[in-house]
């Protein structure tokens, strides 16, 4: 409570909707919470088509998070190394296509984050059950220098959120069911991550959690 709250009683002030996180980066606090039902059953669709997996690494190991992607392309892990693939390696075919209602919320999300004209060509999609967690690590797999807008539905993650080496110090950040995270300028290179997933059950995803995150991967690409 502020001392000016105090003096005149009022209550407490709401959790700020936009909290700047570092110049170019921002937590949009529930801005994806009317796009859940949508995006969940978006998620059941191209999960039929191209099911979640869990990818192995070049180091051997395989990840804790699940996934899959919709788009012009999805990003795969194997024993040789991790990149971007124009077709899903487990079906062979063409990723399923990156719902036009989604981009343009996309684009909407990073316009109030400060990011005009972002227009994705695909979305990472990735499950996490209980103990799945994603380490510290930048996302420069993308041949753009577009921002990532990030959300997160189902249990709630914390976020961890360092600087551009990886030594930098890390901010934890807890996220919540349609919290959205957006970065990129000067933060695009920044490390990221998300603690093992603690058990819970979610009304809306059970004993799980949802992140999508919206790319541009290809300058060219037609979308
Ligand atoms: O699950 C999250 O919120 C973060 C995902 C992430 O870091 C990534 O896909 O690069």
């Amino acid at each position: 409570m502020t001392q000016q709250e105090f003096m005149l009683d009022l209550p407490p002030s709401p959790v700020p909707k936009h909290e700047a996180l570092d110049p170019g980066a921002a937590v949009l606090r529930g801005h994806a919470g009317m796009q859940a039902a949508d995006m969940l059953a978006g998620i059941r669709r191209i999960a039929r088509l191209s099911p979640f997996r869990r990818m192995t690494t070049a180091g051997g190991g395989t990840m804790s998070v699940a996934m899959t992607c919709c788009g012009a392309a999805g990003w795969c892990s194997d024993a040789r190394g991790h990149r971007y693939e124009p077709h899903d390696p487990l079906t062979g075919q063409p990723w399923p296509a990156l719902p036009p209602a989604w981009r343009a919320w996309a684009t909407d999300a990073a316009r109030l984050a400060g990011h005009d004209g972002f227009v994705p060509d695909t979305c990472l999609i990735n499950g996490y059950r209980p103990g799945a967690r994603m380490g510290l690590h930048q996302d420069d797999d993308e041949r753009t220098d577009a921002p990532v807008v990030s959300v997160s539905f189902g249990l709630p993650a914390m976020f961890q959120w360092g600087g551009l080496q990886r030594t930098d110090p890390v901010r934890r950040i807890p996220l919540l069911h349609g919290d959205v995270v957006v970065w990129g300028g000067p933060s695009r290179l920044v490390f990221h991550g998300i603690t093992a997933l603690r058990a819970g059950q979610h009304p809306v995803t059970g004993p799980c959690r949802y992140n999508l995150t919206f790319r541009r991967v290809w300058q060219g690409s037609s979308v």
